[in-house]
């Protein structure tokens, strides 16, 4: 063997034993196992029985070139038809919880609830009743990125009304499901929905974005306040909080502090004023700057009010994350003044290393290490609120069932995510596997999938197929331990 090998090899190995054995402690008796999905990506049915139009709908519609492959989910898994096929599965996984969502135009296809569609409703009582008789509590999330095109047409989030349009349509909810519904989930990450864009309407301009965070965290908190005042419902009420870990590129001043102010303003942007009151300091001070240099006499971010404060404070029953991967951060000279953006607002520079584990999603590394960095300084910053991992998933572009990547990943973090609360104390409450089963990945159309299940999306039956991950899901939940030698 040359010496070259060699010392790969040494290398290798030496590499893989320092990203850690995996932790064989038991999970606690009450942490809560899922699988999640959104109504857009796997119902179909897009105009049946009275379904009005979402946003997706017509991008995909009008602008097939928006999408990789060109597709949409008219039909996609075709989950309106075939739930039960879906309940059959998450009953043969073991699961606790099955986190959906429920499609707004589907429900009420103009957006408000003057109007309602019956068979809609209908669809989510029958997927309701049928998780709960086989034992499986439904956490559900209220708006996932499937906006009706109505309210789109009046300016969708941007628009303060939003605000209401978000109450009445969650007090429906509320009313017409919140018997069976226990979790209940306002908004899916309200950072991408307002910034990447992708999620049809690019808000990045450093204006917009801000006004649109406003109208969530608002939209949410009087949704949160419905529940409990209005209502005196019992269940729980979060938002979707979701990014990154950002990983400081170096132990220096510059780049710990450019990795902190990207989670306080990633993270903290909804997460400040719903633990702490108000946006995070430093995200208040350089907007506030920015904003007077580019010539504004109010700063960008839409600076909350005392009563809004107040308001929005304490209405996140507990902490739902999504989360996927990690970047690297590092401190960037600052941008000159001229146009307004967030990005320059934030003013740091993030990467990932072509050296980490690809996977069929540009932006998605695996990082397991991230998960436990991320969740402890989600415990620090907000006085160790109760955590519920909401999203965390492998995609590959094929599907294939011999999945060990995907296997590999859900061991990895999960591992992590119990080192968290092994030594660092940290909260975690519950872990929902992203996702069920392939899907339509929004602008990534069907070329990434993420399900522990395989869908034949080429089957006018969309049969589905367990992948090798399932099984290794199903018998961590059977056994709350992610190795064969566990410990109590
Ligand atoms: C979640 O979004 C969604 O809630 C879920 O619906 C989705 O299927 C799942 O994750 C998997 O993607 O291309 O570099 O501009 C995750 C948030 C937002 C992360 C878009 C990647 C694109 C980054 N994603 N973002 S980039």
């Amino acid at each position: 063997m040359s010496l070259l090998i060699f010392l790969v090899l040494i290398l290798s190995i030496g590499a893989s034993s320092a990203s850690n054995a995996t932790n064989n402690k038991r999970f606690p008796e009450n942490f809560l196992w899922g699988c999640g999905t959104s109504a857009y990506q796997i119902e179909g049915g897009w105009n049946a029985d009275g379904k009005g139009p979402s946003i997706w709908d017509n991008i995909t519609h009008e602008n097939p070139n928006f999408i990789k492959d060109g597709k949409n989910a008219d039909v996609s898994a075709d989950s309106y038809h075939k739930y039960e096929v879906d309940i059959a599965m998450l009953k043969e996984l073991g699961v606790n919880f099955y986190r959906f969502s429920i499609s707004w135009p589907r429900v009420l296809p103009t957006g408000f609830p003057d109007n309602v569609n019956q068979p809609g409703v209908l669809y989510y009582k029958n997927l309701i009743a049928e998780l709960r008789s086989n034992g499986i509590e439904p956490v559900v999330t209220m708006y996932h990125n499937d906006l009706p095109q109505t309210l789109q047409d009046r300016d969708g989030i941007k628009n303060p009304d939003f605000v209401d349009w978000f109450a009445q349509y969650s007090r429906f909810c509320f009313q017409t499901f919140g018997d069976d519904v226990h979790y209940w989930l306002t908004i899916n990450e309200p950072y991408v929905a307002c910034t990447i864009g992708f999620y049809s309407v690019v808000y990045v301009d450093g204006i917009d974005d801000y006004v649109c965070m406003k109208n969530f965290l608002l939209a949410h908190a009087t949704a949160w306040h419905i529940y409990h005042e209005e209502l005196k419902m019992k269940g729980k009420v979060g938002i979707v909080l979701n990014s990154n870990w950002f990983e400081p590129e170096t132990n220096s001043t510059e780049d710990l502090e450019a990795s902190e102010r990207t989670m306080q303003f990633i993270w903290g942007w909804l997460g400040h004023p719903l633990y702490k009151g108000d946006y995070p300091e430093i995200m208040k001070i350089r907007v506030a700057n920015r904003s007077k240099l580019e010539g504004y006499n109010q700063s960008r971010i839409q600076e909350l009010t005392s009563e809004e404060i107040a308001f929005a404070k304490g209405t996140n029953d507990f902490f739902a994350a999504n989360t996927y991967t990690t970047s690297m951060v590092k401190r960037i000279p600052e941008a000159p003044i001229g146009t307004p953006s967030h990005n320059k607002d934030l003013g740091v520079e993030s990467y990932q290393p072509s050296n980490w584990q690809s996977t069929g999603l540009d932006w998605l590394k695996v990082v397991p290490w991230g998960m436990r960095k991320l969740l402890k300084w989600i415990k620090n910053e907000y006085s160790n609120p109760p955590i519920l991992i909401t999203e965390n998933g492998y995609a590959d572009s094929t599907g294939e069932l011999e999945d060990t990547s995907r296997m590999n990943y859900i061991r990895d973090y999960l591992s992590y995510i119990r080192d968290a609360m092994e030594y660092d104390g940290v909260n975690v409450i519950g872990y929902s596997y992203w996702s069920l089963m392939d899907n339509f990945e929004w602008v990534s159309g069907y070329t990434a999938k993420f399900g522990v299940i395989n869908v034949n999306f080429t089957d006018p039956e969309r049969t589905r197929t367990r992948k090798l991950s399932s099984y290794y899901y199903e018998k961590v939940i059977r056994n709350r331990c992610l190795v064969d030698d566990c410990q109590d």
